[in-house]
């Protein structure tokens, strides 16, 4: 069912921005995309904070919610919950599938999304921060293929908001030079979840929509934007990593 009202997604060309979409197509909702220019230091201005105090994106204004939300995992348990589907209503399917979204946001995100920072500096530099980020990513990504080999989804007995949270950075594992070979039940969960219309259909929209101007905005960024995009500043210390390897 297509609804008359339309919704609208803030964003950019990332993960958290693509589950959001993946779930909006799920539903069959009508929605528009907002490309934010991150490079440019608009999730900084006062309209924006307005709508994300933390000045990140995604950000849904959906009219009946009311008010805009962030938070891709909170994003997507509204949606679950206004439209009753991908989050049992009750019992410990629920909790599995909520303990599952609350991984991927807590580590799944904030890790893979710390490797991928690491990875942009050149090969060599920074040796400390590439074991440390490689070396969780890798754990993640084992304990994705571990969950889903005697399972179909990752959590509950059918696909949920766990499932398509954790879909578009499972999609990084080639980019952090991970085969998919040596992670076959991912692997096939990924296909499963690839292969769907609605999955697909997200992905082309945020290519479409975002791919271009994240790209462009990332090109002709100048030395500051990248500072502030980083959160660089003269205040980092010069490396030294003496306080944290030396743990005895
Ligand atoms: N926990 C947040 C993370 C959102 C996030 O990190 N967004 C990034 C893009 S994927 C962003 O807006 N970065 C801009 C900034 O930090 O200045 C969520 O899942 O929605």
């Amino acid at each position: 069912m297509t609804e008359s009202r339309s919704l609208t997604l803030l964003g950019v060309a990332s993960p958290n921005v693509v589950k959001v979409a993946i779930m909006l197509e799920e539903l069959e909702l009508s929605y528009e995309l907002k490309y934010v220019a991150l490079f440019k230091g608009e999730q900084f201005t006062p309209e924006f904070l307005a709508l994300n105090p933390l000045g990140k994106v995604p950000v849904l204004l959906d009219p009946a919610l009311g008010r805009p939300l962030a938070e891709s995992g909170a994003i997507l348990q509204w949606l679950a919950e206004r439209s009753g589907r991908f989050l049992p209503r009750d019992g410990a399917d629920r909790y599995d599938v909520l303990q599952w979204l609350m991984v991927q946001m807590s580590s799944i995100g904030p890790m893979l999304g710390q490797f991928t920072h690491f990875r942009l500096l050149p090969p060599g530099s920074e040796p400390y921060s590439h074991g440390r980020y490689g070396a969780l990513a890798e754990r993640l990504y084992r304990l994705l293929d571990e969950r889903v080999s005697s399972r179909e989804w990752i959590a509950g007995t059918e696909y949920s908001i766990a499932d398509i949270a954790t879909f578009p950075w499972a999609e990084y594992l080639e980019r952090h030079d991970f085969a998919w070979k040596d992670f076959p039940a991912l692997s096939r969960w990924r296909e499963r979840i690839g292969s769907r219309p609605a999955v697909r259909r997200a992905k082309q929209r945020i290519q479409e929509a975002f791919s271009a101007p994240t790209v462009e905005t990332m090109q002709h960024a100048s030395a500051e934007d990248l500072d502030r995009f980083f959160g660089r500043t003269d205040k980092v210390p010069v490396r030294d990593y003496s306080a944290v390897t030396r743990l005895k």
